[in-house]
């Protein structure tokens, strides 16, 4: 499959201005007809007449003239990625193109383009799935106003913008903002709306739908409130107002990703919809609130102003996470929320970005593009606008966005007019900075100190990894938030460094030697390397005023207990990190959300990333074992705190889902797993099981049970229960997928796989069991026997010809691949040449794996 590379983007040859589309739906054969209005772009009209390409996949032609006549039959080739109709019968001026094509929704397990779920139509078109529903010049840069009509037996019929005119059997939709083919939606089906208004700052009245499936009307309720939230915050932090008559959000149960951004017509899917306290655990409600909110700030960052190709999807996706980010950081902690996003970007950005797969920011070749919604271009691309807004600080950040919308309404564009419109509002160059989009790999930044005679001298070098592609790199511009500690604890310095060349000295006449908190807010996507004493670490656990290093020293320290425990287990646990944890449980200034991260362990798959950083080679089997060793330690540690713990911060009266509540019950959960550490019946756990009248706690319960091998009769009466919820079942498959013990985790696995319930062409259902299997239980999957890595590829090459996209998704988590030992690479290597071997392997699976195998 060719290559598609940045350095050959062209524009477009022909311009749409717009677009009328006919859909008469049956799942066997649905008929598309389209009339697109088309012209010869004036870009490129020096090229005098050029052919007509339309992108085109899957699709049956029926019919096709320009300007109302037929075209010759040898002046029409059709091929395996669309039609060309030869220069001669194409107009040199505006012209109309008219087609009919035939699809068939219901054999399209791909989940691309327009598909059925449950008896619902549905589209899914980003990247490439409009060229599935009728030939099209289908390229971000290509935008049309689309006017739709749907015919067809289901009681609602949607597509994007505003409802013009409907009857018995039809809609008729228009879109007056001229898009992209990849945000066109339809969705048609029995389906129920959950309404509300919202009044913009303008004072326009905008109509919000949640279209779910009958029963699920009473789960919307959470969904709606976090989408008037996001609307009302995107007025007030950006100035960013609705746009259209209504704004709908559909619930899809068959769904590959989060969510799409479709305009108007939101598609998502249910479990970042549905939550009732009885369904839905905190987590959930949390993701809830994000999701509807990054999707919401898409029709600024994204629709308004989209992106000239799909290298530049960092323009969107990173801009729109650093949004969704800054949103959560507002309505929650934003200190927690802080600390949550290091975790994610280091447990899934950070395993890319130091393996075969890491790519930069803004990728410049690719196979498939649908590979490339990665956490680099997601939370990387976010911790970049991050670094900028740092660097020209919140106003200038706010003029320079202003000056983007301004500026860009209406375009298709690039990264480079993204950082044009920051330098025009700070007046600085960025040329340096642009690297971050450029450079793949995750800097190393190393921090050395000496004092000596009254002058503290604080030395910052940088180094860059080889990664594919890019054997030798320039250095970054990278910001380092800094703080000085005095001995009292107080602050005696703060600010930030710029360290733009290999490496930089700063230096201070002090009274006494100082500790450095480096890197405050995680400050940029880096490692840090630096020699922090046992003592210094202590130190700044308990004085810290940046939160986000308070954590970090904790953390440091449980990294470091973790990994000794796993070459030794005997060997000592440093006493001063336990003493602070005890420090921190009395502590009660303390938020309970925060304290619950201070006192949580970094996850297996954290530790194997640290070890490896190290130079080590890290062994999941024993790092497992550790890991839950240092929790029995800190339970011994903290003595009857745990329970004191786990009693005090009760939450009382009906559940709710806010901040604060939320808090309490994750410090309960911390509490409650110390106290199982020491208790092999697991007593509080399964008391918590049979009273909790909430999902959070339940899950909780459960989770530990699970993990202590006493789950069996727990998780028969949760199935039991809710059998009949999707997602709930979700849950149940994934606790056993994710907790059973390792020495049983492959087998327990592949009798899930067994199980009635396990519909394994739903994503959802299909990542429950086996993604959450390879990600999330490093020690089961990673077992030396091999069993794990079998069964997975055994499951990927089934999946593989039924839904590509995600089968590819899913073997990227083998990313870390090459940092374990000879034994398990070589099993690995094995695995991975049997499905690169596959007959008729797709091309989105072929890609990553020749990626990872290279
Ligand atoms: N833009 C979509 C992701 C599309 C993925 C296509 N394979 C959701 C989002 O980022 O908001
Ligand atoms: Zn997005």
């Amino acid at each position: 499959p060719p290559l598609i590379r940045l350095e050959d983007y062209r524009p477009p040859a022909h311009l749409l201005d717009r677009v009328e589309l006919v859909f008469t739906l049956a799942p066997e054969a649905t008929r598309v007809r389209a009339r697109l209005h088309l012209a010869p772009n004036p870009a490129r009209a020096a090229e005098g007449p050029r052919d007509l390409r339309l992108d085109g996949r899957l699709l049956r032609l029926v019919s096709a003239t320009i300007d109302g006549a037929a075209i010759p039959a040898n002046a029409l080739v059709v091929d395996d990625e669309g039609l060309t109709v030869d220069a001669a019968h194409v107009p040199d001026a505006p012209f109309v193109w008219e087609a009919e094509t035939e699809i068939a929704p219901e054999a399209n397990t791909a989940l691309e383009g327009l598909y059925m779920s449950k008896g619902m139509y549905c589209t899914q078109c980003e990247a490439q799935g409009f060229r599935k529903i009728t030939f099209y010049p289908d390229r971000p840069d290509v935008m049309a106003r689309f006017r739709v009509r749907v015919e067809g037996e289901a009681p609602v019929l949607l597509s994007n913008g505003n409802l013009i005119a409907s009857g018995e059997g039809w809609a008729e939709w228009e879109d007056p903002f001229p898009k992209p083919s990849y945000l066109f939606a339809l969705v048609a089906g029995d389906l129920r709306a959950v309404e509300d208004r919202f009044t913009t700052r303008s004072g326009r009245e905008v109509l919000l739908q949640i279209w779910v499936r009958p029963g699920d009307e009473d789960r919307c309720g959470y969904a709606m409130d976090a989408l008037k939230r996001s609307m009302k915050w995107d007025e007030d932090a950006y100035g960013r107002e609705y746009d259209l008559d209504r704004f709908m959000i559909v619930a899809v149960d068959d769904f590959n990703m989060g969510a799409m951004e479709n305009k108007g017509l939101n598609v998502f899917n249910s479990r970042y919809v549905l939550a009732s306290p009885e369904t839905a655990t905190d987590a959930d409600y949390k993701s809830i609130e994000t999701i509807i909110a990054h999707e919401y700030f898409h029709n600024w960052t994204g629709n308004r102003i989209t992106c000239r190709d799909w290298f530049q999807l960092c323009l969107k996706e990173g801009l729109t996470v650093f949004r969704d980010q800054q949103f959560s950081a507002d309505q929650r902690s934003a200190a927690v929320k802080r600390i949550e996003d290091v975790i994610r970007l280091r447990g899934a950005q950070f395993r890319e970005d130091g393996g075969p797969l890491a790519h930069p920011v803004r990728p410049e070749e690719y196979v498939e593009i649908n590979n490339f919604y990665t956490a680099t271009v997601y939370e990387k691309g976010a911790e970049v606008i991050g670094m900028l807004r740092r660097l020209v600080g919140p106003e200038t950040y706010r003029a320079a966005l202003d000056l983007y919308f301004e500026r860009h309404d209406g375009q298709a564009c690039t990264i480079e007019d993204w950082i044009r419109v920051f330098e025009d509002a700070s007046g600085r160059d960025l040329a340096q900075f642009k690297l971050w989009y450029s450079q793949s790999g995750t800097p190393r930044l190393a921090a050395e100190e000496t004092w000596r005679d009254g002058r503290y001298t604080l030395r910052l070098s940088q180094s860059l990894p080889p990664t594919p592609g890019q054997p030798v790199k320039k250095h970054m511009l990278i910001p380092v938030a800094y703080g000085l500690v005095g001995s009292d604890g107080r602050e005696i310095d703060a600010g930030l460094i710029e360290l733009a060349g290999a490496s930089r000295e700063v230096s201070w006449e002090l009274p006494e030697r100082p500790t450095a908190s480096l890197l405050r807010e995680f400050s940029a996507p880096v490692i840090l390397q630096r020699n922090l004493g046992a003592k210094d670490r202590a130190f700044l656990l308990a004085h810290d005023s940046d939160t986000f290093n308070k954590w970090e020293a904790g953390r440091g320290a449980a990294l470091e207990a973790i990994a000794t425990l796993a070459g030794d287990a005997r060997a000592e646990v440093d006493a001063e990190y336990l003493a602070a944890l005890a420090t921190v449980a009395d502590d009660a200034t303390l938020d309970p959300a925060f304290k619950a991260l201070l006192l949580g362990l970094p996850s297996e798959e954290e530790v194997i990333g640290h070890v490896a950083g190290k130079g080590g080679v890290p062994d999941p089997t024993r790092i497992h074992a550790a890991r839950e060793a240092l929790t029995l330690l800190t339970a011994e540690a903290l003595g009857d705190r745990v329970e004191a713990l786990y009693a005090a911060n009760a939450v009382t009266g009906p559940y709710a889902p806010d901040a604060a509540a939320a808090g309490r019950r994750a410090l309960r959960a911390r509490a409650l797993a110390l106290i199982t550490a020491r208790d092999p019946e697991a007593r509080a756990a399964r008391a918590q099981f049979d009273s909790a009248d909430n999902m959070t706690e339940r899950m909780t319960a459960l989770t530990l049970l699970v993990a202590h091998g006493a789950g069996a009769e727990a998780l028969a009466r949760f199935f039991a229960n809710w059998r009949d919820d999707r997602l709930v079942v979700d849950k149940w498959f994934t606790v056993q997928a994710a907790h059973t013990p390792p020495e049983a985790a492959a087998e327990t696995v592949a009798r899930l796989t067994e199980h009635p319930d396990f519909e394994w062409r739903n994503p959802n259902r299909f990542r429950s069991v086996i993604g959450t299997f390879a990600m999330a239980n490093p020690a089961g999957f990673h077992r030396a026997d091999g069993a794990g890595y079998a069964l997975f590829i055994d499951w990927m090459t089934r999946l593989d010809p039924v839904n590509p996209q995600t089968a590819a998704r899913l073997t990227a988590s083998l990313g870390n691949w090459r940092l374990f030992d000879a034994r398990r690479r070589t099993l690995l290597r094995g695995q991975l040449e049997r499905l690169a071997a596959l007959q008729g392997l797709s091309r989105d699976t072929g890609e990553i794996v020749s990626r990872l195998l290279r």
